[in-house]
């Protein structure tokens, strides 16, 4: 290990920056934002604020920096570092022996919504705000998985209808930001989710309008008429923040930081062409802009987040705790090929541009990147939210056209043996998930016996009525119960 003094990142470093560092050259006292975003975790940070920071900087687009904003009591840490660090942070891009880092300067404010809304309210309502994007978690949307409806039973959801003044969801926030825009006679933003949900623009517009509805039906006509809701596809791989990456940023490139990201090389942005208050020229930096994002959505969700899915829970049960370690084992390999290739491909169609064969190709190399170390629990988080997105539809259009399931089934049982809380030398597995005490309550009660699992609406729709999931699942988890996760893995996970 090199030891080398350290720096903390902040303005005062760009001007002597460490050696090899890249640092923004632009002068960032003179940017405005035109962007605000929710939910600055290390997702946003190493795509979002990176295309954002190279329009910056390459293309002198300096009314385009973002306004970060966090709503949820885990963003304090986040909002301290911003707050000491003048919002600058160091982007790590890993690939092999190769690190290259740069401090992102396109970030030029940053707000703690969650101690301070009225702070987030005001900044929505400034018209230099032509986009709010958003990274709110698969479960940030509080739909049902069902019905597809907003769930208006859901805490936040409630909370933010009772207390607008207080929001917990991304709806309180966007409902009293257009308002006021509307009542001082202000354009509205374009809201972009840049979450992992098909359709995510289709799905915000649907779960917002029906908020809204309840809010104020006016205020949702006007929404409906006059803000436009683009779809995008997002994909970069990044591994959560952990000591372990602050010590790579500190001893390494000689930079103290406390919410460095590091994420592989990578990057993904599709965004349908649908803005209306402007947008940058987001092409300039290599996004792609579309009139139709599906198919890039489709194949990235159910073939990267899936195929991610199905290491989480069954790696962890084997013993794996980095998904380059799932990627590069030999009893798992084929069984995430065979899952994406038998499964998953027959139903993703032609995607422009895209040879699926090479995009799965590169999709095994990515997993295996060791250099990463992205952690399979990361992977674990959420499931209640992830699965319903990732496997479930697949599934689901697989049995209506009588094709095979059992490799996508193998995933849905190892989240249910993860889900009972012992692994199989009988420590406790971590959950982490808004939903994990209700869901491996109704695991541990019932065992061996899906079915009452399978029958949570919310998160399985109609799929606990299909007698062929619902046998297949019980044939697998009574394996993994009994036979233990290697075995299983050896006997359902691969073609025969
Ligand atoms: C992962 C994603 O959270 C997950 O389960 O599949 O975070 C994934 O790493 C990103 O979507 C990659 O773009």
């Amino acid at each position: 290990m090199t030891n080398i003094t350290s720096q903390p990142v902040s303005n005062a470093l760009l001007k002597n920056p460490p050696a090899g560092v890249k640092c923004p050259q632009y002068d960032r006292a003179s940017l405005s934002e035109g962007f605000l975003h929710i939910g600055v975790g290390g997702f946003h940070r190493s795509h979002q604020a990176l295309y954002i920071d190279e329009l910056i900087e390459l293309h002198g687009q300096k009314q385009w920096a973002i306004c970060g904003v966090g709503i949820m009591p885990q963003d304090e840490a986040v909002s301290r570092a911003m707050t000491s660090q003048d919002c600058l942070y160091t982007l790590v891009e890993r690939a092999g022996k190769d690190s290259t880092a740069r401090i992102i300067g396109s970030m030029k404010g940053y707000i703690f919504g969650y101690r301070d809304p009225e702070a987030v309210f005001a900044r929505m309502a400034d018209p230099a705000i032509k986009i709010v994007t958003l990274t709110a978690t698969e479960g940030g949307y509080c739909f049902h998985q069902g019905t597809g409806e907003l769930d208006l039973k859901n805490s936040g959801v409630d909370n933010d209808l009772r207390n607008p003044g207080k929001p917990r969801t991304i709806f309180g926030y966007l409902a009293e930001g257009l308002d006021r825009r509307r009542k001082a006679g202000v354009a509205p933003f374009t809201a972009l989710s840049c979450d992992n949900l098909q359709g995510n623009g289709h799905v915000l517009k649907r779960t917002l309008i029906a908020f809204l509805t309840e809010r104020d039906p006016a205020l949702a006509q006007w929404v409906e008429k006059n803000v436009a809701f683009p779809n995008c596809m997002v994909d970069r791989i990044t591994p959560a923040t952990t000591d372990a990456e602050r010590e790579l940023v500190r001893t390494t490139f000689g930079i103290e930081d406390a919410c460095p990201v590091v994420s592989e090389a990578f990057r993904q942005w599709v965004v349908e062409d649908d803005f209306c208050n402007g947008r940058p020229p987001l092409e300039k930096v290599g996004v792609q802009l579309t009139s139709d994002v599906a198919p890039y959505e489709k194949m990235k969700i159910r073939l990267l987040n899936a195929t991610h899915s199905a290491m989480g829970y069954l790696g962890y049960l084997c013993g794996y705790r980095y998904i380059h370690d799932v990627a590069q084992a030999s009893e798992f390999v084929p069984y995430l090929t065979s899952l994406m290739d038998e499964e998953v491909t027959p139903l993703i169609g032609a995607v422009p541009g895209i040879d699926l064969a090479e995009y799965k190709r590169s999709l095994m190399e990515r997993f295996a990147n060791e250099a990463i170390r992205d952690q399979v629990l990361r992977i674990c988080m959420d499931g209640s939210a992830k699965m319903p997105k990732f496997i479930l539809p697949s599934i689901a259009e697989q049995l209506d056209r009588n094709g095979p399931i059992r490799k996508l089934t193998l995933c849905v049982a190892s989240w249910i043996r993860f889900l009972a809380g012992r692994d199989e030398e009988g420590n406790e597995i971590p959950l982490v998930d808004p939903q994990g005490e209700r869901l491996a309550r109704v695991v541990r009660d019932n065992a061996r016996d899906p079915r009452p699992f399978l029958q949570l609406s919310d998160i399985f729709g109609d799929l606990g009525r299909s007698p062929r999931f619902v046998a297949e699942v019980e044939l697998i988890l009574n394996s993994l119960y009994d036979k233990g996760a290697r075995k299983t893995l050896a006997e359902f996970g691969c073609s025969k």
